[in-house]
C-alpha cells in the first residue's frame, strides 16, 4: 500500500480545474482506454481532435537513474527515445538509465502504470522536485500547435498549446528542459553503424513487408493477457471486437451490432420461453412522477441517489421534476390496480424489453455496471402466494437456462441473504456467476414481492366468494450484463470467443488464394459452402474481400470471436476437403467437402457443450469449501469462490464483512481481499454435519452459503 500524501492532482477533473483557472485554451476528450502509443495513434487517426494542427499525441516517460534521480520525458509519439540514446543525452553509462518502480509512480507522480503525464509533475512535494528532471521535446516545441496529454488518465485526453503547458509547469515551479532528441539521434547514428549493416536491415525489412502484402496483422492482435491485466484485457476485447464504443458521458456506452445481435438472441430464447407460460409483453413509460416513485418509500429510499431527474425542458423548469425510470414497479402497478378486479383477471403476466437508467457512482464496467442499460422486467400478479412462489422459481429456471444452455455459462441458483434481497420484498432469488478474475457477479434475480406492492397501490380483486383479497406479486429480471459476463469467462488472449448458439456469425469461410490459381474454381467453392450452410439454418459468412490476406482475416475472425473457420485453398480443393479451425481450443482438422454440414453442425454443438465444460471445472478449481475462519479467508485471497456453514444470521453477516475489511486495511500485501459479501444459499445444498457450526459465529450452522468479492 502506498504510503504517499493525497494528490493535489489526482484526475481530469482537477486538472482542467487548473487550466480554466490559468485561462489556458484546452480541450478535454473522453475515449476508449489508450495504454500504449499505437492504438492511440490509431484512435485519433480515426476521431481527430477538434483543436488547431499540426497536433500530435505525446509520449510520457518516468524514468530512474542509478545515481537515485528520475527522468520525466514529454516527446512526440515519433520522437526516438530508447535508453542508449537517453544515456548519450543525459551523459550517463549505457544501463544507467531504466523504468522507474510502480511505486515510484505513485509516491511521486500519484500515477498508475499507463498514466504517466507531464502534468502529473504538478503532484511532486517540494524535496521531490529537485529529484525529477523534466526533459520536453524541443520537436513539441517548433512543429506543433496542440499537443495531446493524458491528463492522469488513459480515458481521456488533453489537448493544449505546447507553450501553455511550459509555462503552467514554471509557474508551478518546475524546471522545464527543453532538449533536442533528434540531433543527439542524429550523432549516434554517424558514430555507429557502417553503410553495409544499415542497407541489409533495410533490405530486411522491405522483404518482410512485401511477404505481409497490404497489412500489419499485430495492430488486431490483444496486447493485454487476461492473466495479467483483466480490466484491460476486457476493454481492448470490447472495443477492438466492434462490440462496443465509449460515448462521452461515463457509464454510457454504444453497443454495436456485434454486441446487440447476441442481446437479440437472448431476446428471442427467453422472450419464447416466457411467452410459453403465457407473459404477455407491454411498453410502459419511460418517466415516472416523484409523487408515484416515492409511493413505495421504503424500498426506494435506498436507491434514491441512483434516480436520475429530468429538470428542464428548452428554457423551462419542469417542475416538480419526473424521474427516468430505475425500475417500472411504481409505473406499472397503479395500472395493474385498475386492470384487475375479479380473481378472472388473474394471473397478470406482464414483461417489458426497455432501457433503465440508474445513476451509480462506482466505477463503470462496459455490460457489468453501467449507468444506463438495457433488460427485461417481468412483472406478475397472482391470487395466492404458492402461485407466485411458482412463478419465481420458474422464471430463475430459465435464467439459469438463458445463461447455461445459450451462453454456455454455470451459474448457482440460489435464495440471497436478508440483507441482500430486495427490500420490497419477501425473498428474492438469484442466479450468481463466478468470472475469471475471482469476482463473484449477480446474473439475475426473481423476486417474490408477498403483498408488499399490493398493499401500496391497492392491487385487489373479488374472489370466488366474491370477498376482497390483495393480490400476490413477483417481478423478475435480466440485463445486458449477461453479455458481459459471457465476454468475461469465454474470452481469451486473442479475443473473444462466443459459444455458437449466440455468435452473430458461427461460421465463416476463408479462401486461400495466390495469384497463379484460378479465382473462380476457388470462389466458387466458397459460395458453394456458403450456401449449403445457409440453407440448413447456419449462421455464415464468406469472407470473399480482396482487401485483406488470409493471415488478416484469420485474425480478424478469431478477435471476433466467430466459433468456426473454414478455410481452404487449391491444394485442398484437390483432396476434396477443407481445414476446420475451432475458436474455442484453437485446434485444426480437415473435413472432406461431402461432409461439411453435419460436421459443422455436430462440432457447433461439441463447442457449445465443451465451452460450458471448460467453465464448469475452472469454477470448481476455484472453490473453497471452508469450515472456519482461517480457511475462509485463505480461501477469499486465493481468489476463489468460498462456501461455508452459516447461521444464517443478519448480524453475522455483516461482522463478516467489517472483519475482512479490517484485517485487509491492517495488511501490508496490497492484493489482500478487502471486501467481500454473500452471492447467495444455493439450492442444490450438501449436506450439512448434524454438528456443524456457523464458521464465524460458532452458533449452529443452518445452511451452506456462498462468499466471494463481488462486482
Ligand atoms: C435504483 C433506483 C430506484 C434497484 C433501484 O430486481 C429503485 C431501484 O427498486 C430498485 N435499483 N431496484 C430494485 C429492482 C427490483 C426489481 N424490479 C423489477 C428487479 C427486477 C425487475
Amino acid at each position: 500500500m502506498s504510503s504517499s500524501s493525497e494528490a493535489k492532482y489526482p484526475d481530469k477533473e482537477s486538472i482542467s480545474k487548473l487550466l480554466s483557472s490559468e485561462n489556458i485554451p484546452n480541450l478535454i476528450v473522453d475515449h476508449e482506454p489508450l495504454l500504449t502509443i499505437p492504438p492511440a495513434l490509431e484512435y485519433f487517426s480515426k476521431n481527430p481532435p477538434a483543436v488547431e494542427a499540426p497536433f500530435i499525441y505525446c509520449k510520457n516517460l518516468f524514468l530512474k537513474n542509478k545515481a537515485g534521480g528520475f527522468y520525466l520525458i514529454t516527446a512526440a509519439n515519433d520522437t526516438k527515445t530508447d535508453y542508449k540514446l537517453l544515456c548519450k543525452i543525459f551523459k550517463t553509462k549505457n544501463g544507467n538509465i531504466r523504468e522507474a518502480e510502480k511505486d515510484k509512480l505513485t509516491s511521486y507522480l500519484h500515477c498508475e502504470p499507463g498514466h504517466v503525464n507531464s502534468f502529473s509533475l504538478l503532484n511532486l512535494s517540494p524535496e521531490q522536485k529537485k529529484e525529477v528532471n523534466f526533459h520536453l521535446d524541443k520537436n513539441l516545441m517548433d512543429k506543433y500547435k496542440t499537443v495531446g496529454i493524458p491528463p492522469m488518465n488513459s480515458s481521456s485526453t488533453c489537448w493544449l498549446k505546447p507553450q501553455d503547458l511550459k509555462n503552467l509547469l514554471e509557474k508551478n515551479g518546475i524546471t522545464v528542459n527543453i532538449t533536442d532528441f533528434a540531433i543527439k539521434e542524429e550523432e549516434k547514428k554517424e558514430e555507429k553503424k557502417p553503410e553495409k549493416k544499415k542497407e541489409k536491415k533495410e533490405k530486411k525489412q522491405e522483404k518482410k513487408k512485401e511477404e505481409n502484402q497490404d497489412e500489419d496483422i499485430s495492430a488486431l492482435g490483444i496486447q493485454y493477457k487476461k492473466e495479467e491485466n483483466f480490466s484491460d484485457w476486457y476493454s481492448e476485447c470490447i472495443t477492438k471486437s466492434e462490440m462496443i464504443d465509449y460515448y462521452e458521458i461515463s457509464g454510457c456506452y454504444i453497443l454495436r451490432p456485434w454486441s446487440y445481435e447476441i442481446w437479440e438472441k437472448i431476446q428471442e430464447y427467453l422472450g419464447n420461453l416466457i411467452k410459453g407460460i403465457g407473459v404477455k409483453n407491454y411498453n410502459f413509460p419511460l418517466f415516472v412522477s416523484q409523487k408515484a416513485l416515492f409511493k413505495e418509500k421504503e424500498h426506494v429510499e435506498g436507491f434514491s441517489p441512483e434516480v436520475a431527474w429530468v429538470t428542464k425542458s428548452g428554457k423551462g423548469e419542469i417542475d416538480p421534476p419526473i424521474a427516468i425510470r430505475p425500475t417500472s414497479e411504481t409505473i406499472m402497478y397503479p395500472a395493474f390496480a385498475k386492470w384487475i378486479r375479479s380473481h378472472r383477471d388473474l394471473p397478470l403476466l406482464a414483461n417489458q424489453w426497455t432501457n433503465i437508467v440508474r445513476w451509480e457512482f462506482k466505477n463503470p464496467t462496459p455490460f457489468i455496471r453501467t449507468r444506463e442499460f438495457l433488460w427485461q422486467e417481468g412483472h406478475t400478479v397472482h391470487a395466492t402466494y404458492e402461485e407466485a412462489k411458482d412463478m419465481v422459481f420458474k422464471i430463475l429456471d430459465f435464467y439459469k437456462m438463458v445463461y447455461e444452455d445459450l451462453c454456455a455459462c454455470p451459474v448457482i441458483a440460489g435464495m440471497k441473504t436478508e440483507n441482500e434481497k430486495f427490500p420490497g420484498g419477501v425473498f428474492t432469488t438469484s442466479i450468481e456467476g463466478f468470472l475469471p478474475n475471482g469476482k463473484g457477479v449477480q446474473c439475475a434475480t426473481s423476486h417474490h414481492l408477498g403483498q408488499n406492492f399490493s398493499k401500496m397501490f391497492e392491487i385487489v380483486f373479488l374472489d370466488k366468494e366474491k370477498k376482497k383479497q390483495l393480490a400476490w406479486q413477483t417481478s423478475w429480471g435480466l440485463t445486458t450484463r449477461t453479455i458481459g459476463v459471457l465476454i468475461m469467462m469465454h474470452g481469451d488472449n486473442k479475443g473473444l470467443v462466443l459459444p455458437p448458439k449466440v455468435a452473430p456469425i458461427q461460421v465463416v469461410i476463408v479462401p486461400i488464394k495466390t495469384s497463379k490459381d484460378n479465382a473462380a474454381e476457388i470462389m466458387g467453392k466458397g459460395e458453394d459452402i456458403f450456401e449449403k450452410l445457409k440453407n440448413n439454418g447456419i449462421r455464415a459468412l464468406f469472407d470473399d474481400s480482396e482487401m485483406h490476406t488470409p493471415g488478416w482475416k484469420y485474425a480478424q475472425w478469431e478477435l471476433k470471436g466467430v466459433p468456426i473457420r473454414i478455410e481452404y485453398g487449391k491444394k485442398d480443393l484437390s483432396k476434396d476437403q477443407v481445414t476446420f479451425f475451432c475458436r474455442d481450443n484453437l485446434e485444426k482438422f480437415t473435413v472432406k467437402l461431402d461432409n461439411v454440414v453435419d460436421k459443422i453442425k455436430e462440432m457447433l454443438e461439441v463447442i457449445q457443450k465443451r465451452m460450458f465444460e471448460k467453465q464448469k471445472e475452472r469454477i470448481n478449481n476455484s472453490t473453497t469449501h471452508a469450515k472456519d475462519f482461517d480457511k475462509f479467508l485463505e480461501g477469499l485471497n486465493k481468489g476463489n469462490l468460498v462456501y461455508t456453514p452459516w447461521c444464517k444470521d443478519s448480524d453475522c453477516e455483516d461482522k463478516v464483512k467489517e472483519k475482512v475489511k479490517e484485517i485487509a486495511e491492517k495488511s501490508e500485501e496490497q492484493d489482500t481481499v478487502g471486501t467481500c459479501k454473500t452471492l447467495n444459499i444455493p439450492l442444490e445444498q450438501d449436506k450439512l454435519e448434524e454438528n456443524d457450526k456457523c464458521f464465524f459465529c460458532g452458533k449452529k450452522a443452518q445452511t451452506w452459503a456462498i462468499w466471494g468479492r463481488s462486482y
